[in-house]
């Protein structure tokens, strides 16, 4: 079986919208033909300022999310990042191989760091896409389910992996990312143009798995749109029916030409309440089972358990060759 693997941050109280459609919904059908491996990327939340017992809390969610979503643990390895030390070590490894332009060039620091001031973020945040490339290349995996904005680091990890391969021998598998076009980019419901994000999205413009009906069907009824009164889409004039229509469209498995039809001449008032039906009705089931997986934190500690030493066994076989690779000394 090929092999896939992606990692999601613990950096809210929840996953959003743009996390399931763009990811989590595809490692659940993944694990049906792939060796799975899911990981929540504690180390990566790190690279922003963290509060210790905030990250103890996010990481239990999104692990409880994920089990939630659909990952069965018989089936997939879901592990939490920390638990396997070899994600760092190769990480350095690779930092050794990157130059300082190659991770410059990288837009998601750009983006991250304008918020602190590039000179306040930290060094962590610049190399992050660096230790994502760790954690792919260790598993060895063919595909990375992800969404849009991951492509660059993506390339990166075949890069790196590639001038690793190179340099001292064939070693790293080369992935490939693994995205559906339809649901690559989920926008902020308050500014369509911009992805929904867990860190910048404000509280309106994004739905989270966890939120209650109530509070979930505000937000898609106050959804920003346009002046019109046409459910058509187009994404240049219509950025905000266009993300509706990519939502209920994923939501539903209904086409979207077929949504356009069936909405015609109704305005945007009885559509808005349908997909507002549609989010509820797949976030309510994986709410209840997150707040029961809760409800046990020894037994979903337990499961985490028994996917980190999963996990480090393959992570210990490629970092073993790895470290022959690179000259380092046996140690006895
Ligand atoms: N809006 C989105 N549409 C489609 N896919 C998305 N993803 C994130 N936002 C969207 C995908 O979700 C996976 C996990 O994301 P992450 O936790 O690694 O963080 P991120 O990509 O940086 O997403 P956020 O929500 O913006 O989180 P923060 O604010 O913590 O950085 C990835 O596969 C991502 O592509």
């Amino acid at each position: 079986r090929p092999r896939v693997l992606s990692g999601i941050q613990p950096t809210a109280d929840s996953f959003h919208l743009g996390n399931y459609l763009g990811a989590v919904r595809q490692w659940v059908t993944l694990q049906e033909t792939h060796d799975a491996f899911y990981c929540v990327v504690d180390l990566h939340a790190i690279t922003v300022p963290t509060e210790p017992a905030a990250l103890r809390r996010r990481s239990r969610v999104a692990a409880a999310q994920l089990f939630a979503a659909g990952l069965d643990p018989e089936r997939s390895t879901v592990f939490v990042q920390s638990h396997v030390r070899e994600h760092t070590e190769l990480a350095w490894v690779l930092i050794c191989l990157t130059g300082m332009g190659e991770a410059a060039r990288m837009t998601q620091f750009k983006d991250k760091s304008a918020k602190f001031g590039e000179s306040a973020a930290s060094v962590g945040l610049f190399t992050y896409p660096i230790l994502q490339a760790a954690d792919i290349l260790l598993y060895q995996a063919n595909r990375v389910p992800v969404g849009a904005d991951q492509k660059q680091h993506l390339e990166l990890t075949r890069d790196l992996g590639q001038r690793f391969n190179h340099r001292f021998g064939d070693t790293f598998t080369l992935p490939e990312p693994h995205i559906l076009k339809e649901v690559e980019k989920i926008t902020d419901l308050q500014d369509p143009t911009a992805k929904m994000s867990k860190s910048s999205s404000s509280p309106a413009g994004i739905l989270d798995v966890l939120e209650q009906p109530g509070p979930l069907r505000k937000k898609v009824m106050r959804a920003v749109t346009d002046t019109g009164s046409e459910v058509l889409f187009d994404e240049e004039n219509k950025p905000g029916i266009s993300n509706l229509l990519r939502i209920l469209s994923a939501l539903t498995a209904t086409p979207i030409p077929e949504l356009v039809a069936r909405y015609e001449g109704q305005g945007y008032g009885t559509f808005k309440k349908d997909v507002a039906e549609a989010v509820e009705a797949t976030f309510s089931p994986i709410r209840e089972r997150t707040e029961k997986l809760l409800s046990d934190e020894a037994e979903l500690d337990r499961m985490l358990a028994i996917g980190a030493e999963r996990a480090a066994a393959v992570a210990k076989e490629t970092m073993a060759l790895v470290r022959e690779r690179v000259g380092f000394l046996p140690t006895l």
